[in-house]
């Protein structure tokens, strides 16, 4: 037998052991702000690490184009039975590889080449997928955008009513990636059913409050909900299409297999079902609560450091900060904070003169750090950090304070050591 099935990694491949090794020490002693990022369990880590690597199951369960598939089917059931239990709907899709993918799915479901949908904007906390000119919602579809207003940088409900009359889409999209405040998802269906629109929810920023009930469903309001599965609700990476009503049923699984995707990636299935498993207990529920909290502690911590939050603060897991005021751009925050070992993405703030690959802004999250036992008092810290190390950005340049930064990085260590991530690792 050749040696190499029971060979570990170090064995097998040193080089690809050492940089997870490496990966594994970079998420233990920096703090990881990305508000898209988690930390998953173990559990979960394990079923992605299982021998359905090795399986094909093209189909659904019970109607398999491949033999072998009883554990398949008994996996994908139960990922299916706890995503409705989680999110409180009839039908569940298990099998999209990513977000992307959920949401190409709806509009191959649904949509003519040509159509006309509504999507909020990129540069108002979009994502690529609602309808970025440089996506394929963008190219083979007619994306019409709503923003943020200027005045309060909150989603203008007025404004998407007025541009869903005169564009009559056929499917409106609410959800975003740097939105922070409360979606109104019953203003969304008024608006929706006024010009028989399709509600779509892409919920993936959120789905681990809506499940946790810190954020409101946007069920029974929406049509079909999309949702990541690895931001906020913390499972693998993946995503997963959720609705009510059974005239979706055949077009959405039809979209999913045979129409954009083939053999599921069944480990992933198999960590999608652990994770909803953990997303049913208390002690989910307490976290997601625990997220928002330590979001608002975080913004105000920003705030009392004279750094601005879009639109005044959080309702969420998320928030953009505005650099605009300390002629910081988002490209040198990002990397002056990753100098001082706090993790996070430069961002286009609502109305950005600056390009995408620049910015004048910053998005942090609280998912991550929340996971690893961080609270609101910690939280206040990391925000005070934020601002010493935006400061000496603002004093000195690109290059940073230096002796700030080494003074950061201590003080990130303490907070990590002091709240390991998976300490038995
Ligand atoms: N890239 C994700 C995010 O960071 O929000 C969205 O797909």
């Amino acid at each position: 037998m050749d040696s190499f099935w029971n060979d570990d990694l170090a064995t097998a491949d040193p080089e690809i052991a050492a940089a997870i090794g490496n990966e594994l020490a970079r998420q233990q002693d920096k703090i990881e702000l990305i508000a898209s990022e988690n930390i998953a369990s173990k559990a979960v880590l394990e079923a992605t690490g299982s021998v359905f690597t090795n399986k094909y199951a093209e189909g659904y369960p019970g109607k398999r184009y491949y033999g072998g598939c009883d554990y398949a089917d008994v996996v994908e059931t139960l990922a299916i039975d706890r995503a409705k239990e989680l999110f409180g709907c009839e039908f569940a899709n298990v099998q999209p590889n990513s977000g992307s993918q959920m949401n190409q799915a709806v509009f191959l479901a649904l949509l003519q080449p040509g159509d006309t949908f509504m999507g909020l904007d990129l540069n108002s906390g979009g994502h690529l997928t609602h309808g970025s000119p440089v996506n394929m919602s963008g190219k083979w579809f007619n994306p019409v955008s709503y923003g943020v207003r200027a005045e309060d940088e909150l989603i203008d409900m007025d404004a998407v009513a007025a541009t869903a009359r005169e564009h009559k889409p056929k499917l409106i999209i609410c959800g975003g990636t740097a939105y922070s405040r409360t979606w109104d998802f019953s203003a969304f269906r008024a608006i929706a059913d006024e010009v028989g629109a399709i509600l779509l929810c892409d919920m993936s920023h959120i789905s681990g409050l809506v499940a946790g009930g810190a954020h409101p469903s946007p069920f029974p309001h929406c049509d079909i909900v999309t949702s990541t599965t690895h931001k906020s609700l913390r499972g693998p990476r993946s995503g997963i299409i959720l609705w009510n009503d059974e005239k979706f049923t055949k077009p959405l699984n039809m979209a999913v297999f045979p129409g954009l995707q083939g053999g599921p990636l069944m480990h992933v299935v198999a960590a999608k079902a652990v994770a909803f498993r953990e997303a049913l207990t208390p002690e989910f529920k307490s976290y997601s609560h625990r997220i928002v909290e330590n979001a608002r502690a975080l913004a105000a911590s920003l705030e009392e450091n004279d750094l601005r939050i879009v639109s005044g603060g959080t309702d969420n897991h998320s928030m953009l900060v505005d650099l605009t005021a300390k002629d910081v751009t988002g490209k040198d925050a990002e990397k002056g904070l990753d100098r001082a070992w706090l993790t996070c993405n430069k961002n286009g703030i609502p109305f950005d003169t600056r390009s995408p690959f620049v910015t004048s802004g910053i998005r942090l999250g609280t998912p991550a750090g929340t996971t690893r036992g961080f609270g609101p008092a910690e939280f206040r810290v990391i925000g005070k950090l934020i601002a010493e190390v935006v400061d000496g950005l603002a004093k000195n340049g690109a290059e940073g304070d230096i002796q700030v930064e080494e003074s950061v990085r201590g003080r990130v260590a303490d907070l990590c050591s002091a709240f390991p991530v998976y300490p038995n690792a």
